[in-house]
């Protein structure tokens, strides 16, 4: 495994870049470190908090039946703030890249939009952007579901400083809640499927921005490289997957992604 703090970095780079140029099929696994740059705080990171409170205290079920009011409020924040950031250059890298080579497979866990808009950015057309889009883990900031019966749909509008009426599904009536998946709630099972099924074929796996301690998702990398793959690691700070590198880049994923894809 070859360190890249400063010294090593060109190296290292180079190393990351031949790695995944050699590889015909590529899992790139994306968490909140690869959307820091374009100003989405990161759950762990410093700017993880919202108004004191934890992520993993709001983003659960229990929370939501406690207090449906205080859980919209967080998600109208967090999709406001979303939309007024911009994809950064390691988003359109990565989108640029999908599109210029077969066998790439973006996954993501993030829930805001930066990976589509990035996609649409590059792509110019539909069906392309929804080649370059990610799979994604945990649903979408942008997506509402039905807490009574099976819809699911574009996000209702919520506005974040009343809050007062709380979006309810269009079918039946029922309080709509964020189409994203908390903690103690299963996976969507085909979109999982569908990873699981590209890390065991990938000879190669570009992990950037995530401390892997999200389970069943960070399992997706321990699922690549059984299965042979290489590992390329890009974060400033310490992963869960450090160990298991066979490239280690220490730096923020708008320098170094652009720079091992170009
Ligand atoms: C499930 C959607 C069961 C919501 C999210 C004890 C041990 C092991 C597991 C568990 C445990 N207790 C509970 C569990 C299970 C739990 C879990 O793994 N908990 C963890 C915290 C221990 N998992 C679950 O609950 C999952 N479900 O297990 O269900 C089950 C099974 C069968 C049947 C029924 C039920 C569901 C997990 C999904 C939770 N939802 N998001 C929302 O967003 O509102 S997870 C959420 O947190 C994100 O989506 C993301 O996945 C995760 C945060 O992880 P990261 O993306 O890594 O972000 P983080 O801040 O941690 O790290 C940022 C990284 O970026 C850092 O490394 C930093 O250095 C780096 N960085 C910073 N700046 C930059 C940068 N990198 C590059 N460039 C920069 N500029
Ligand atoms: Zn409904």
């Amino acid at each position: 495994m070859s360190d890249a703090a400063g010294a090593g970095a060109a190296e290292a780079i180079s190393r990351a870049r031949e790695l995944l140029a050699r590889a015909l099929r590529v899992v790139v696994f994306t968490g909140a470190g690869v959307s820091a740059e374009s100003g989405v705080p990161t759950f762990r990171g410093a700017g993880g908090l919202w108004k004191s409170f934890k992520p993993e205290d709001l983003a659960t079920p229990e929370a939501f039946g406690r207090d449906p009011r205080l859980v919209w409020e967080w998600y109208a924040w967090r999709r406001d703030l979303v939309a007024r950031c911009r994809p950064n250059a390691a988003h359109l890298a990565l989108a640029r890249w999908a599109l210029s080579r077969p066998g790439v497979t973006l996954v993501s866990q993030n829930v805001d939009d930066l990976h589509e808009r990035a996609a649409r950015e590059v792509a110019g057309d539909a069906e392309a952007a929804r080649r370059a889009g990610p799979v994604r883990l945990h649903g979408s900031l942008f997506h509402d579901q039905c807490t009574r019966c099976a819809w699911r749909g574009p996000a209702r509008a919520v506005d974040a400083s009343t809050v007062a009426a709380l979006p309810h599904c269009p079918e039946c009536g029922g309080l709509a809640r964020p189409d994203v998946v908390w903690f103690g709630e299963m996976l969507p099972v085909r979109t999982v499927e569908a990873a699981f099924a590209a890390a065991a074929e990938a000879e190669a796996c570009l992990v950037v921005g995530t401390t892997g301690a999200v389970y069943p998702a960070a399992a997706l990398v321990h699922t690549a490289r059984a299965a042979g793959a290489r590992v390329v690691v890009v974060d400033p700070g310490p992963t869960e997957y450090d160990e298991v590198a066979d490239v280690r880049i220490y730096g923020p994923a708008g320098d170094a992604v652009p720079a091992i894809l170009a």
